[in-house]
């Protein structure tokens, strides 16, 4: 198997149907992943029916809302635990953000060699939809400290339209231990502690038009908590290096 793509479903029943058939339309060997939190609007009902339909689709249903760090990163662990492993793993927003054609385009990039491709909405050709002002600002300033402190060559460290390489997954999964968004962040930061190879194509991210943000005030507090203390060792270790000027 060539590729995967990891759909992490929370009350997603108003999307996931239309992305399902949009992905097959796609016409990629490929599988899907649902990774659902027993939504309660009857979001892991819809993928059932479409297994009949659909032999590449397969289904996670976990207990309760778990977060989309672990929803991830249980992805990677079955996905990693198949017999016919894919080489390469795509996650994406189950909400329409993220367009699906836009798939091609990252599996081609990452068969160049990279063990990351993230879908760009802040590089020169990337877009935002439908986003407020204030989102947008919040979003800036994030991948603003995520740069200062992961410095990879890219623009935007928070998407979660993304193309993995199992290698990297491999490598990196028993390290990773986010819980929410900050997933975003820490498998970047691990790319980089590993020295792999990262790279970034411009996307157009459209808001979504369906169903409710998941993004609670919970999950902001834990994505800033983990870029202040990843901020708060990269100085740490500046300091370090640098010799004490004794007077
Ligand atoms: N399984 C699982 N999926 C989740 C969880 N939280 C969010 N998701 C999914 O992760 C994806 C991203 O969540 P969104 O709510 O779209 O987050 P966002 O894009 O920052 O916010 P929006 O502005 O509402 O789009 C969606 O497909 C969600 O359904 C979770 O706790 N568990
Ligand atoms: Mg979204």
């Amino acid at each position: 198997m060539e590729l995967a793509i990891i759909l992490p479903t929370y009350n997603e029943s108003e999307n996931i149907e239309d992305l399902i058939l949009a992905i097959e339309d796609l016409n990629i060997d490929l599988n899907i992943l649902v990774i659902d939190d027993s939504s309660p609007d009857g979001t892991s009902e819809i993928v059932r029916r479409l297994q009949k339909r659909f032999s590449n689709v397969m289904l996670i249903v976990r207990q309760c809302k778990m977060g989309l760090g672990t929803a991830i990163r249980d992805g990677f662990k079955f996905l990693m635990s198949l017999p016919d492993k894919p080489k390469y793993i795509v996650t994406m927003d189950a909400d329409f953000s993220h367009d699906p054609k836009d798939v091609q385009r990252l599996l081609e990039r990452a068969k160049e060699g990279y063990d990351i491709v993230v879908g760009s909405r802040y590089m020169k050709g990337g877009e935002i939809m439908g986003w407020s002002f204030s989102r947008r600002i919040t979003s800036k300033m994030a991948n603003k400290m995520a740069k200062a402190t992961i410095r990879l060559p890219i623009s935007d460290f928070t998407s979660g339209f993304r193309c993995y390489s199992m290698d990297y997954v491999q490598k990196t999964l028993p390290n990773l231990q986010s819980k929410t968004f900050e997933i975003q962040i820490e498998t970047l930061k691990q790319a980089k502690i590993l020295k792999m190879k990262v790279a970034e194509i411009p996307i157009m991210f459209i808001n979504r038009k369906r169903g409710k943000s998941k993004l609670s005030i919970r999950e902001i507090m834990d994505f800033s908590i983990f870029i202040m203390k990843t901020l708060n060792s990269t100085i740490l270790k500046i300091i370090k290096k640098q010799p004490l000027l004794i007077i």
